[in-house]
């Protein structure tokens, strides 16, 4: 659609919205919104239109095509801009929130004086919003949930993005002569799945032209603090990232503070001034005389104070402190452990390409088995009902052409159905390696019916892995509200192992579920979901998943040799 006709579809939208804020002729309004919706639709752009042709418009006359012509010569119209001054910025803006339409900031306004997302946020804090006649606890909690994820949207970045941009300008600073060592911190080494801003770290003998530099990097479309020892950019992403410059002995300590979270850093100052020490961000000093005594590595300064070393992913003050102490922090999954890749896709379902474009990717990554995982459903009731066998047929020529690098497997992503029945018949997935079952679709049942529905497919007996188990897609949609101890349960007794999804809008199963589910002594499969070649290289952010719900090698299938994973399979 041409942008033009967007703009004028937005200006009327807009206008709508304000004059039903203002309480405004309700004719008029519905009229506006009718407008806004013809410009949108029309394939043409409408300011080629003549008067007549402009006339022509459903729902357009003579008023209405000035004001047309008036927003496309100067962007808006008068009768807009009298809106907007009637009407609180801060409305406008909560109106922008997904769920709150006029109608509902009306109320708000009215009722609670509220007249901004601040005080909406701080509203729904209060439990102010159930006090209003005709909104309610629901409705509080619903906006209390569109209000996380908007923030969410405009302040946090995927983790993947976050960590192409913080290696891309590693890289360019490590080429430097100038930059003895280098290396990001803060919520992306906890690998969390989006980070809020970039923490970068860096030593050499010349601050000043480290950051001379920092700020005049490829990428870099604002500079916001400029100093000796520390910088500020913002990247074209919108990603803010930090750039401090420290003392080669105080890099350790530095990295360790700049990790964080804050949360575990708290806990081990705690440790620290007990035993007699200050700890900051330039190193472990003892108090008595203040000496340093240790800094330049982060090992030396945890160890220094008793501590064993936790993997950055676990210091979210979650145990890992006590286990420290203790000694017993576990042996996490590394990325290298990984041998192979459970769920995947090709032009059979959702895919973009072949079973041999996918295997030679993969092999390039050094895995040694690669799982095709299709939607069959849709296929089989379209082409022919021997799918499976044309696309084994295809897997074992792929086989017979890579030989012993990589062994492809045949599997099928089989969809539950709302009663926890699998979308394909038995006859099918009896004749493939492994099965994923998934939901896709109906994620809004209440958390009884959601429960029993998972249940009933986990006791299906062809089921091997329960495919991004929550649902949940950041920034878009929560996590389903089903039972998960009973569905961790089932699992356990079903012998059906969890996946934890590396796709960046997924990674599912989260931490805390992840940690949950090992209390079940269930095992995981880290697993990329690849829908084109590219994703395949997406396992490690699901390895960093995996790490932060402190999950071990022995507790990952896909870290086994492939025929061990054949006899698992076989349950
Ligand atoms: P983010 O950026 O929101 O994704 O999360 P972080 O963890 O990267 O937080 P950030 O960027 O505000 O700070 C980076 C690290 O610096 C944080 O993880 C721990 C440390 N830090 C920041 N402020 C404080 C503080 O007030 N006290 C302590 N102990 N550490 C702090
Ligand atoms: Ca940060
Ligand atoms: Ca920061
Ligand atoms: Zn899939």
């Amino acid at each position: 659609m041409p942008r033009v006709n967007d703009e004028v579809a937005q200006a009327f939208e807009e206008l709508a919205d304000l004059l039903q804020i203002a309480g405004g002729d309700r004719f008029k309004i519905v009229a506006y919104r009718r407008v806004a919706e013809e410009v949108r639709a029309f394939a043409r752009d409408i300011s080629t239109l003549d008067d007549k042709e402009l006339g022509a418009l459903r729902g357009v006359g003579k008023a209405t095509s000035s004001k047309i012509r008036e927003v496309l010569k100067t962007g808006t119209m008068a009768k807009l801009e009298d809106a907007r001054a009637a009407v609180p910025r801060g409305i406008r803006e909560m109106t922008a929130l997904p769920g709150l339409g006029p109608r509902t900031a009306l109320l708000l306004h009215a009722e609670l004086g509220v007249k901004s997302l601040a005080e909406l946020d701080q509203a729904i804090k209060e439990q102010r919003l159930r006090t209003v006649k005709g909104l309610g606890k629901k409705t509080e909690e619903n906006l209390a949930s569109a209000l996380r994820r908007f923030k969410g949207r405009q302040e946090r970045v995927p983790v993947d993005v976050a960590l192409r941009v913080a290696e891309d300008l590693l890289a360019a600073l490590r080429k430097s002569d100038l930059v003895t060592e280098a290396a990001y911190c803060g919520s992306l080494r906890r690998a969390k799945e989006t980070v809020g801003d970039l923490d970068l770290l860096a030593t050499g003998p010349d601050p000043a032209a480290i950051m001379q530099l920092f700020t005049s990097l490829e990428g870099v479309s604002g500079v916001s603090v400029s100093g000796s020892t520390k910088s500020s950019i913002r990247t074209r992403e919108g990603l803010q990232v930090d750039l401090r410059v420290v003392a080669s002995d105080e890099f350790g300590a530095a990295l360790q503070y700049f990790s964080g979270s804050k949360e575990h850093n708290v806990r081990v100052r705690e440790i620290a001034v007990k035993q007699g020490y200050k700890l900051s961000e330039y190193g472990l000093f003892r108090v008595s005389d203040n000496v340093r005594v240790a800094g330049a590595t982060e090992a030396e300064v945890y160890e220094a104070l008793g501590l064993q070393t936790p993997p950055a992913p676990m210091r979210e003050n979650r145990g890992e402190i006590e286990a420290a102490l203790k000694g017993e922090i576990p042996e996490l999954i590394q990325l290298s452990d990984i041998q192979g890749d459970l769920h995947s896709h090709t032009r059979y379902s959702d895919g973009s390409t072949t079973v041999r474009e996918m295997a030679l990717t993969a092999m390039g990554l050094g895995r040694r088995y690669l799982a095709i995982t299709d939607h069959l459903d849709a296929w089989v009731k379209s082409h022919s009902p021997d799918t499976v066998k044309l696309q084994a047929e295809e897997i074992a020529a792929v086989n017979e052409e890579f030989g012993d690098r990589i062994t492809v497997l045949q599997g099928v992503e089989v969809d539950i159905g709302p009663e926890g029945t699998l979308a394909l018949p038995d006859s099918i997935l009896n004749r493939v390696e492994l099965v994923i079952a998934s939901i896709h679709r109906r994620y809004g049942l209440d958390a009884e019916a959601m429960t029993r529905r998972v249940v009933k497919a986990m006791q299906h007996p062809s089921v091997n892995i329960f495919g991004h188990p929550t649902g949940r897609w950041l920034g878009q949609r929560e996590a389903a509200e089903f039972d998960l101890e009973q569905v961790f349960a089932a699992a356990r007794d079903n012998q059906v192992v969890m996946e934890i999804n590396s796709n960046p809008a997924r990674l599912d199963l989260k931490d805390d579920h992840i940690r949950l589910a090992k209390e079940f002594g269930l095992l995981f499969s880290i697993n990329t979901d690849s829908h084109n070649p590219g994703h395949l290289s997406r396992t490690r952010l699901g390895v960093g998943m995996a790490q932060r719900g402190w999950v071990t090698r022995p507790e990952v299938i896909n870290a086994l040799a492939v025929d061990d994973l054949r006899d698992l399979f076989k349950k």
